[in-house]
Order: structure tokens, then sequence, then C-alpha cells
């Protein structure tokens, strides 16, 4: 994927649409993220044809489909039927020219400046993408000549303050620029629901981690220190907050509701999550504990990594999700925390390598 372009460029090879069995049509932002993989895979899995949207940047971004991507010149299997074009969410022409090309049966909306910590650091810019760039493509789905699913990615960040067990009916207090940003999305959504009749859903979902989470989110951070302390490659895991409680689930049971919320007769919104909460020095526990180690002997309290104000706890009623969706979560705590640290031992070891090789600075750490 990487040896000549990132495979976006929707005008170059014509869409192959088979006359036969004629496949639904799935457009995703943020394709390049966890969720977007993820979901990318699943939607392949149930034979539909998946348009991504991908922003230009200086490096690629496209790590997390390179497993996905065929050559479409080359080949006509399954990732034949996935197609990358570029479009921003900052950019309301971009979004409107993909949805009139694309012709999608169904709308996921994934892409956002994602980080809590970073959404104080560029507040505008967090609005203009998560809550903005959302009404820019609910705008672009209402003036289609095409009806189109619409999912919007909402949080349980949305709910920040306001105690737990937060479900569909509790009210939002959000603690962020971010949070502040994705309650709009969230009332927008709701909004082009009940002004246009769009078939129109929110998902709030709570934390979701995996292999492929960012690695500045806290549960990697942890993984890829566990790894790479264990390797020898590093030391010290600086930190911030270690009490803060969250519903941590596995991405890959995530998208299945996200997928399930297209698939009703109505639209609605719907809480996704375990229903169980653990504190980040509960995952230390488990992550450092799974390695063989103890995290005291590594973790370093930095205050750079507190933010101005915090979600203490958060812990999910899914109950709508499983009586509605027959949505159920697969992976638990325990199992999410020894997959994410055997990938980031499998990870550090090949990084070693390299090190050992002398292609690598050990002191580079994620
Ligand atoms: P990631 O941060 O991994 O992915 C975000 C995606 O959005 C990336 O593909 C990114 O592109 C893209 N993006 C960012 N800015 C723009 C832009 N201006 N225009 C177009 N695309 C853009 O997030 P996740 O996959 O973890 O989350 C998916 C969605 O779900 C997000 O909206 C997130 O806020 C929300 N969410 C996530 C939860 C979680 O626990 N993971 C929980 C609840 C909600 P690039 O790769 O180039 O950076
Ligand atoms: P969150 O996830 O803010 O819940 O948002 P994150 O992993 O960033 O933080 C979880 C908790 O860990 C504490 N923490 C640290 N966090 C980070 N990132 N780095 C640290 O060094 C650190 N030390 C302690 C935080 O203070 C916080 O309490 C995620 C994102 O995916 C959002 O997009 C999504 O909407 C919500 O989950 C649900």
């Amino acid at each position: 994927l990487h040896s000549k372009d990132n495979g976006a460029g929707a005008e170059e090879v014509p869409v192959p649409r088979s006359p036969a069995a004629p496949r639904k049509v799935a457009l995703v932002t943020g394709i390049t993220g966890q969720d977007g993989s993820y979901l990318t895979e699943l939607l392949l899995s149930k034979g539909y044809q998946v348009h991504g949207l991908v922003r230009r940047s200086s490096n690629f971004n496209t790590q997390r489909l390179d497993h996905i991507y065929q050559d479409p010149h080359a080949t006509r299997t399954a990732g034949h039927y996935m197609r990358l074009h570029y479009a921003d969410l900052a950019d309301a022409s971009s979004l409107r020219r993909a949805l009139d090309h694309i012709l999608p049966d169904e709308v996921y909306n994934l892409a956002a400046q994602s980080h809590v910590a970073v959404s104080y650091e560029v507040p505008d810019y967090t609005a203009d993408v998560v809550a903005t760039g959302a009404l820019r493509l609910l705008e672009a789905v209402r003036l289609s000549s095409k009806p189109m699913r619409y999912y919007q990615a909402g949080s349980s960040e949305m709910f920040g303050s306001t105690p737990p067990p937060q479900s569909e009916t509790t009210p939002f207090h959000p603690r962020s620029p971010y949070a502040a940003a994705k309650v709009a999305a969230h009332w927008y959504t709701v909004n082009y629901r009940e002004a246009y009749g769009m078939f129109a859903c929110n998902g709030v979902l709570f934390n979701h981690e995996s292999p492929r989470r960012g690695e500045n989110f806290v549960t990697r951070k942890i993984t890829r220190a566990v790894g790479r302390i264990k390797l020898g490659l590093q030391k010290k895991l600086f930190l911030g907050n270690l009490s803060a409680g969250r519903d941590w689930g596995f991405a890959g049971d995530y998208v299945e509701a996200m997928w399930l919320m297209l698939q009703q007769d109505k639209p609605g919104d719907y809480v996704v999550a375990t229903e169980e909460c653990h504190t980040v020095e509960e995952f230390l526990e488990a992550a450092f504990g799974y390695a063989g180690l103890d995290w005291m002997d590594h973790v370093v309290i930095d205050n750079k990594y507190f933010r101005p104000v915090e979600v203490d706890r958060l812990q999910g009623d899914a109950t709508k999700s499983r009586r509605e969706l027959g949505w159920n979560p697969k992976v638990g705590f325990q199992q999410l925390v020894h997959m994410m640290v055997d990938n980031d031992i499998e990870l550090a070891s090949k990084e070693k390598v390299l090190v050992d090789a002398g292609y690598r600075d050990p002191k580079q750490q994620p």
C-alpha cells in the first residue's frame, strides 16, 4: 500500500458492481483509525463494498488497513471491495463530492480528533471536526439524491461528571472541548432525525481498546511500555491520574453494535458498554502482572498528563443494546489486557531486532 500512494483517489479505477449479487455499499469516515479498521473488516465479511475517506497527511496514515488493502489493478479478492478517497470533515465540498460519487447505503461517521487531553490544546479545531464536521456530513446526506442510513460515533465522555451507571436517559455533563463537541454532534444527529425523518443513529460507546489502539491512549501506552520494559528497551513509564475509572471493552465487539444499529427497523440512540469499571491502576496491575512485572517498579507520575478537569468514573448501562440489538460484548477485561500485552511484547521483540542491529535508537519511545 505504501509503495506508490496510499490507495486514495476515487476517480482512477471504476468501482466494480457485480450484477449477480449487488453489494451493500458503506461509506466510513475515520477509516484509518482503530474503529475504522475493525468496522471495515466486519463490513467486508458481510459482503459490503466499503469506501473510506482518508485525510491528507505528510506521512502515510493507512497502516491499520494495509492488511486489507489490495491493489485493484491486480486482484478481485475481498480487499478489492475497499476503496479509499481523499476528503476531510473540515471540507464540506469534499464530503458532498464523495457521497455523490459513491452513493452509499450506510454512512458511518467515525472521524474525529479523538484525544480528550489534546482537545484542550486544539479546542477550536476539535469543535470544527467533531461537531461541525458531523453537521457537514449530515447535511450532505440530507441533500443526497438517495436515502442513506447514518451512524454517529458518540462517546461516554459526553456523560462527563454525571455519576454511573450511565444509560441513554442519563443527562450529559461534558468535561472537555472534545466531549462538548461530541454532545453537539449527538444533538445534530437527533435533530436531523426528527426534522427530516432521516435514519440517523447515535452510538454512545464507552472506551474500547485493542492492539490497534492509538499509542497515546492510556491502555495502549501501558501495554506498549510493558512490552518494551519486558524486552529491556525501556525502564520507566510516565503517567497522570491513576484513579480514574473506565468501562473498557474490545473495539472488535463494539463495531458490531454500530452495524446492528443501522440494521434495525427504526433509528435510535444506544449505549454500548461492558458494564464493568476498572481504574487505570487496575489496568496497570493486570498488564504488568500478566508479563511478570511489578508496575510500581516502573511507573512515574508526571503532572503533565493530568487534565484540567477529569472524568472520574464511567460505567455504562447497556440494557437497551442487549435487549433491542441482541448485542453482548464477547471479550472481557482480562482477555483484552492479555491480547494487548501479547501483541505489544511481540512488537517490542521486533523493535529489539532493529535496535540490536543498530537501525533504531532504543530511546525512541512510542
Ligand atoms: P482514532 O483516533 O483511532 O481515529 C480517528 C479517525 O478520524 C482517524 O481515521 C483519523 O485520521 C480521522 N480524522 C481525524 N481528523 C479528521 C478530519 N479532519 N477529517 C477526516 N478524518 C479525520 O479513533 P477511534 O477509532 O478510537 O474512534 C472512532 C470514533 O469513535 C471517533 O469519533 C471517536 O471520537 C469515537 N469514540 C471512540 C471511543 C474509543 O474508546 N475508541 C469511544 C467513544 C467514541 P488519521 O488516521 O489521519 O489521524
Ligand atoms: P479517554 O481515554 O480520555 O477516556 O478517552 P484515555 O485513554 O486518553 O484516558 C483514560 C484515563 O486515563 C488517564 N490517564 C492517562 N491518559 C492518557 N491518555 N495518557 C496518560 O499518560 C494518562 N495517565 C492517566 C486519563 O486522565 C483518563 O482518566 C477515550 C478516547 O478514545 C475518546 O475518543 C473516547 O470518546 C473515550 O475514550 C470514550
